[in-house]
């Protein structure tokens, strides 16, 4: 029997009109996104959890600004202003974001020199989260996404679990996109193509 667990991606204060990289609308998802919580048996938070001077923030590289792609050992990486220093309150989910009933809070972003998208993988696309193994071991194999940004952490993530053996939903009206460059309807396709369903 299928076994489903929502999976609410970053819904956190900096990614929040107001927020060091707000995502346009990104508040009106969470009265949906606490309906869902409701709703599923198994919910999993991932959390962006940056050092300090992190390698994806602009800041850290003089002569580039955010918004610019550079390229790193693991291949292109888009810079961001700085955003989810963990500790901080931008690092915080929403304040009525109704996340007590987690059973999991997958942390990213952590390692000062690569980024991480994925709730699976690190952008280096071979350091794992943790989170496949904690599904398969919970015998998960359905999992559901909502939150920020459609474009790119819910993207990233849902192609990682397609490519993991787990079947995945994107629910688009409880996600916001940063929509950088087409990157929006990019991905949107990306995921469509890769399997992922698109409700
Ligand atoms: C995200 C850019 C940088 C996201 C995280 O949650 O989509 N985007 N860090
Ligand atoms: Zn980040």
């Amino acid at each position: 029997m299928a076994k489903d667990a929502l999976i609410v991606i970053d819904v956190q204060n900096d990614f929040c009109p107001g927020g060091a990289l707000g995502v346009d609308g990104g508040d009106e998802i969470v009265p949906i996104i606490n309906k869902l919580i409701m709703r599923f048996d198994h919910v999993i938070l991932t959390q962006d959890w940056h050092s300090a001077g992190h390698s994806s923030f602009a800041s850290s590289h003089p002569g580039n600004a955010p918004f610019e792609t550079i390229m790193m050992p693991y291949g292109e990486q888009t810079l961001w202003p700085d955003h989810c220093i963990r500790g901080t309150a931008g690092a915080d989910f929403h304040h009525d974001l109704q996340w007590t009933k987690a059973e999991l809070v997958i942390r990213k972003g952590f390692r000062p020199h690569v980024d991480s998208y994925s709730a699976f993988f690190e952008n280096d696309h071979t350091t794992p989260t943790g989170l496949a193994g904690y599904l398969r071991e919970r015998e998960i194999t359905n999992v559901t996404f909502a939150g920020l940004a459609t474009d790119y952490c819910v993207a990233y993530s849902a192609l990682d679990a397609i490519e993991n053996g787990f079947a995945a939903d994107v629910l688009l009206d409880a996600c916001r996109g940063i929509n950088l460059g087409g990157s929006l309807a990019a991905m949107i396709t990306k995921m469509r193509k890769a399997g992922v369903t698109l409700v």
